[in-house]
This record gives structure tokens, C-alpha cells and sequence, in this order.
């Protein structure tokens, strides 16, 4: 199949899926077109069947916001054309659903019908999509896809409740690529952080308040008086200078350290021993997912579709959200040296489940439906 994905080229969970997805296929032997405004951050390799398009806004005085939306149907709109494209594959709703059906609606003008799947990540439904300003365009343009996917059960479930959608929405869960997210022996680094075999405590997140980054920095305040451990804070955004400014306050900075962005997270999750996410909403949880893969045991909340991964008492451990005396608790069970060692083994296994190998069929089994149905009502 000749695919085109648009998503956002950044850090984020949602670009992380779209480009390890269009990887997946590419070496599946389709033809992949990624449409984004810059070179997505995980599109690292050469691949004969990939293609990279990148949407360019010209700047003009006028423009206060420059209308990418129209840049990016332009966009789809010449790839279609150009290399025959047998779909259109959009992640994130906003705005990549509602660009996608106008350049569905250009290209149709011109004989041209191209069928339109949008996938659902999480915060383009439960925080920014219901917003009053995006809401009539996210519902417009989810019930005009062609195919809808969302990330869990849990997030299909809010899309009903938050809009008046009427499409049906299939569930395919994220995937992870376990060639790269495998524990590598990295004893070197081990020690330079934990100097005297602490336990090490991982989060990896974009700093934002729905990560409750204020709970990890409790949860970890409180763990350390209970064992020697160390805390690696990895990413970058919005909260992370309050943050870091609360750890001074709370004189911890000796055992906690923020390493930003980094590419290479799996080597930093090969020498964690636990890793926390006490999100607010969390419609999935790849990071979590990269944990388990590189045998890290998670403490999470039970927020969103984090208990359709994090399997209690065997992964680690869900609280409620907030609570961080029960994720304190559940974090010194876990880090217990006579319970560490099931838990590591059980991350792996639960990852192995969510292996691209058995998602990615998912994926094209869902494309060849999509594109049978549009091309029947065609006719
Ligand atoms: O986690 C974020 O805030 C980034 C966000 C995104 O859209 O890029 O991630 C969302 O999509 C990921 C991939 O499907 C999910 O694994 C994350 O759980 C989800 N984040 C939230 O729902 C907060």
C-alpha cells in the first residue's frame, strides 16, 4: 500500500507511535510518505520505502498566525497526486483530521477519492479537543475519517463522552519496538549515578501539569528516607523549572538529577530500577510501555488506560490519582531485593505483548477494511 502519515514531528508519545508505525510499514514493504513540518525525530534511518515531505508556511507581514492548516492540505493534497497514495493516515486530531478531510474534499473535486484514518491520542480529545474552541472541528472531523483508531479503550470510551461522535472507533494499542528497547548492560553509567548500588528511580514525561511531576518529586522525597535511591528526572517542557526549583527548596538535588531531552531513553531505562507515572490522564502510557520493555518495573495511577497496561501487583503497582503515600508504598514493596527480580521479569513479558511484531498487523488488517468499505461506497 502507498500510505501518507501526518503527524507532529516532536518528542511527543503521538509523533513517537506515528513514525515507529510508518517504520514498521516501510520495512513491511509499503510505501510511506510522512507529511509534517519538520523531519520527525525518530525518522533516524534510511529505508527504500520511505519518503519525508516537509509542509512549508511561507512567512508573510500579514499573517500573525500562519495558516499551516491550509499549507498542510496543500501538502497532502500534492503528495496524493503525485505518488498515487492509496490513504491518508492522521495522528492527533488537531489539526491533522480536519486538514485531511479538506484535502479529501479538493482531491475528490478531482476524480481523485483518497480514504482518511484519524487516530486519537489522548490530550487532542480529554484536554485540548473538548476545549470550546476545537470542539465543532474535532467532532466535525472525526465523523467525517474514513476510519477512526484510538489508543485504548479507555480513550475511545472519553471520545463518546466528550463529543457527539457517531463513527466507530477501533482500538489498537500502542507498540513498542523491543530490537530498541531491550535492557543493555550498562554498568558504567549504573555506577556513576548510584555510586553506592541505590535503587534508581526513572520518569520520563514533557513536563507538563498533566504529568503531576509535583507527586513524582513527593513520592521520590519520601521513598528515599525509606531506602537509599536516586531519582533521574528525563525530558523537558513547561514545569520543569518550578520543579527543579521545589527540589532545591527540599534540598534534594544530592539524589536527584535532570538530564532533559535525550534520544537514547532506553539506555537510561536499561539501568532503572523502578519508574513512575502518577499522570492525571494518561491515555495510553508509551513511556511506561519503554519501561516495561527494558524490564522496569512502573508505579503509575489508575488514570485513563493506564490499567489496561500496568497489571497490579504483577508490573507494579496503580493508585489513585493524588496519592502518593500508596505509590510510596507500593514503591518500597517493589524495590524489595526479594520482589525486584519477579517484577523485572513480569515488565518484560506484559511488554512483549504490545510487540510492534503483533500490532503492526493491526494496523494494515484495519487499512485494507478502511480502504475495501470507501472503495465500495465509491461505486
Ligand atoms: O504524553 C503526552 O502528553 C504526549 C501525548 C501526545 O499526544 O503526543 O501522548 C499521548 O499519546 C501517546 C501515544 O499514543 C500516549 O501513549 C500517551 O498516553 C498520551 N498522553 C496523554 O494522554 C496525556
Amino acid at each position: 500500500m502507498k500510505i501518507g502519515i501526518v503527524c507532529y514531528p516532536t518528542f511527543g508519545g503521538s509523533g513517537v507511535v506515528a513514525t515507529e508505525l510508518g517504520k514498521a510499514l516501510a520495512k513491511a514493504g509499503h510505501q510511506v510518505h510522512f507529511i509534517t513540518y519538520s523531519q520527525p525525530q525518530r525518522l533516524d534511518f534510511f529505508n527504500e520505502n520511505l519518503y519525508y515531505h516537509e509542509v512549508n508556511i511561507p512567512a508573510y507581514p500579514l499573517f500573525q498566525y500562519p495558516p499551516y492548516e491550509s499549507a498542510l492540505s496543500s501538502e497532502m493534497v500534492h503528495v496524493v497526486t503525485q505518488y498515487g497514495l492509496d490513504l491518508l493516515h492522521v495522528h492527533y486530531a488537531i489539526p491533522h483530521a480536519s486538514s485531511a478531510y479538506l484535502a479529501k474534499q479538493i482531491l475528490a473535486q478531482q476524480g481523485i477519492h483518497i480514504p482518511v484514518i484519524t487516530t486519537l491520542h489522548g490530550t487532542d480529545i480529554t484536554l485540548v479537543g473538548k476545549d470550546a474552541s476545537y470542539e465543532p472541528v474535532v467532532t466535525f472531523s472525526i465523523n467525517q475519517s474514513d476510519g477512526v483508531t484510538a489508543v485504548s479503550d479507555s480513550l475511545k470510551k472519553d471520545t463518546y463522552s466528550h463529543f457527539n461522535v457517531t463513527k466507530d472507533i477501533e482500538v489498537i494499542p500502542n507498540f513498542i519496538d523491543l530490537d530498541r528497547f531491550s535492557r543493555q548492560k550498562k554498568d558504567h553509567f549504573k555506577l556513576a549515578i548510584c555510586p553506592n548500588n541505590e535503587k534508581l528511580v526513572v520518569h520520563t514525561s514533557n513536563f507538563r501539569k498533566v504529568k503531576r511531576i509535583d507527586d513524582v518529586v513527593m513520592i521520590f522525597e519520601k521513598l528515599r528516607k525509606l531506602l537509599p535511591s536516586k531519582l533521574l528526572l528525563v525530558g523537558d517542557g513547561p514545569d520543569r523549572a518550578r520543579i527543579e526549583r521545589l527540589c532545591r527548596e527540599l534540598d534534594m538535588l544530592s539524589d536527584v538529577r535532570f538530564l532533559g531531552k535525550l534520544d537514547a531513553i532506553e539506555e537510561v531505562l536499561s539501568v532503572a530500577d523502578l519508574f513512575l507515572m502518577p499522570s492525571e490522564s494518561e491515555s495510553f502510557g508509551l513511556a511506561a510501555l519503554e519501561a516495561l520493555a527494558c524490564e522496569v518495573p512502573i508505579i503509575t495511577s489508575n488514570a485513563g488506560g493506564l490499567p489496561e497496561l500496568n497489571v497490579q501487583g504483577v508490573t507494579g503497582f496503580m493508585s489513585n490519582v493524588g496519592d502518593v503515600d500508596d505509590m510510596v508504598k507500593h514503591a518500597a514493596y517493589v524495590l524489595d531485593d526479594d520482589h525486584l527480580p519477579t517484577f523485572k521479569a513480569n515488565a518484560l513479558a506484559r511488554a512483549k505483548e504490545f510487540d510492534v511484531a503483533k500490532i503492526l498487523p493491526h494496523y494494515e488488517a484495519y487499512y485494507e477494511r478502511v480502504v475495501e468499505s470507501s472503495r465500495a461506497i465509491e461505486i
